[in-house]
């Protein structure tokens, strides 16, 4: 692996860190607001990607490269809305998506196709995640600033966090 690749992986590790801790911030701000569903949904994402952390350290380490476990930046903790909750949630995924086509790029550049291939499972999870923030994002700007619009948007969300625990299990 290049020295570049490598750098790029380990920086990946770091956004990965970042975004289960923001994700964390963002669970607790919704679950003291009484947005239950909103907090079940982002403590589920955080977890996610702690994992997606976990399985790029553990391909470094198998690929004989240098695992640099990073220093993490403090993540947002306060929110006026559950509309900037949700904005910040799609920009942080797009943050992350351009980074993933950055090392995708490197590696066509430096022809490891080894790490390409290993990265093509966060470009299929980033397409995912994106398409899920745009969609709940899209419906909280139908419900603006109407309460129970709010309340039932949490109501759904916890369904939905439901139902994937459900099919997880199976
Ligand atoms: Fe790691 O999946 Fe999005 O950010």
């Amino acid at each position: 692996m290049t020295t570049s690749i490598e750098k790029l992986l380990n920086d990946q590790v770091k956004y990965e860190a970042n975004a289960s801790m923001q994700y964390l911030a963002m669970a607790s701000w919704a679950d003291e607001k009484g947005y239950n569903g909103v907090a079940d949904f982002f403590y589920l994402q955080s977890e996610e990607e702690r994992l997606h952390m976990t399985k790029l350290v553990k391909f470094i380490n198998e690929r004989s490269a240098k695992v640099i476990i990073p220093e993490l930046s403090k993540p947002k903790s306060d929110f006026e809305s559950l509309n900037q909750l949700f904005e910040f949630f799609l920009e942080s995924e797009v943050f992350v998506t351009q980074q993933i086509n950055h090392i995708i790029f490197e590696c066509l550049q430096h022809k490891d196709y080894n790490v390409h291939n290993f990265m093509q499972w966060y470009v299929t999870e980033q397409l995912e995640e994106e398409a899920v923030a745009k969609t709940l994002l899209d419906k909280l700007m139908i419900i603006g600033d109407d309460k129970s619009g709010h309340y039932l948007f949490d109501r759904d969300i916890n369904m939905i966090v439901t139902a994937n625990a459900d099919t997880n299990q199976e």
